[in-house]
């Protein structure tokens, strides 16, 4: 039986799976999953969650972008996704959870909140994805999709704000990675294709950019993620947005 990846388009832990996937060299196929949909076709397949990334192989289905790193360590030991010595294993697992459980979300309720204002947006995100549907389509008639997809990710005004206002304590957590050594070496590890895809994944929103690109956070993310799809023009309203730094 192949290796089958269940993704929705864009989506950051599921992007991490497809970058760890690649960097064991597993071939594997994709299957684009409309959000809200997908809960009903992750079940549907016999995954016992309902959220991507969602991976078959070797007829095992592994679900969470934790549980397939250790899933492909286990199944393919070489290259290795954790070190080998405990206390580097130990940071790098606690940069993994810190990306997982603190730094995905924020990012998605901006990403949410933003579609639920121009859902247009959407279209660049889904960029090469198999639908089902053509993407026009998928739009014009998405707006209870979108409307759901927000409410199921809490994406309303004041949680988008707290998001916001959360991301420059967070970039430092990842810039402090960097700069202890925990990720961004010369060898990725899973920590490192964990946090990639959520700075890639924000540096595609304008209104996060000016916070992020002159870290070493968004290095990490042009290392790689360079191309991560999808773009949202200024949309947050400028009174959440920190203030320029005045000219000199
Ligand atoms: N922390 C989980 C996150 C899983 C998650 O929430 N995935 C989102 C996409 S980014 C999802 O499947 N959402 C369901 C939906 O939008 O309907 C992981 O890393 O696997």
């Amino acid at each position: 039986m192949g290796t089958r990846l269940y993704v929705i388009p864009a989506s950051h832990p599921a992007t991490t799976a497809a970058l760890m996937l690649d960097f064991k060299g597993i071939p594997y196929k994709r299957t684009d999953l409309m959000p809200v949909v997908s809960k009903v076709a992750l079940r549907v397949v016999g995954f016992p969650r309902i959220t991507v990334p969602a991976l078959r192989i070797d007829g095992e289905k592994v679900q969470g972008s934790r549980e397939i790193a250790r899933a492909l360590d286990r199944i393919k030991p070489d290259p290795p996704l954790f070190p080998a010595d405990p206390e580097r294993r130990a940071a790098v697992e606690d940069a993994e959870r810190f990306g997982d459980a603190e730094l995905q979300h924020p990012i998605r309720q901006l990403l949410w909140w933003g579609f639920k204002h121009d859902k247009e947006n959407l279209r660049g995100y889904s960029e090469g994805a198999k639908l089902g549907v053509p993407i026009g389509l998928a739009i014009k008639t998405g707006g209870p999709l979108v409307a759901l997809s927000a409410h199921f990710n809490e994406a309303g005004d004041a949680n988008a704000r707290a998001a916001l206002a959360a991301l420059p304590d967070l970039l430092d957590r990842v810039d402090a990675y960097i700069a202890d050594g925990t990720i961004g070496g010369a060898e990725p590890n899973a920590a490192d294709f964990q946090i990639a895809t959520s700075i890639g994944l924000a540096l595609t929103l304008d209104d996060l950019k000016p916070m992020i690109e002159s870290r070493p956070a968004a290095a990490l993310a042009h290392r790689y993620v360079p191309n991560y799809p999808g773009h949202t023009p200024p949309i947050l309203p400028p009174a959440w947005l920190p203030a320029a730094p005045a000219a000199a």
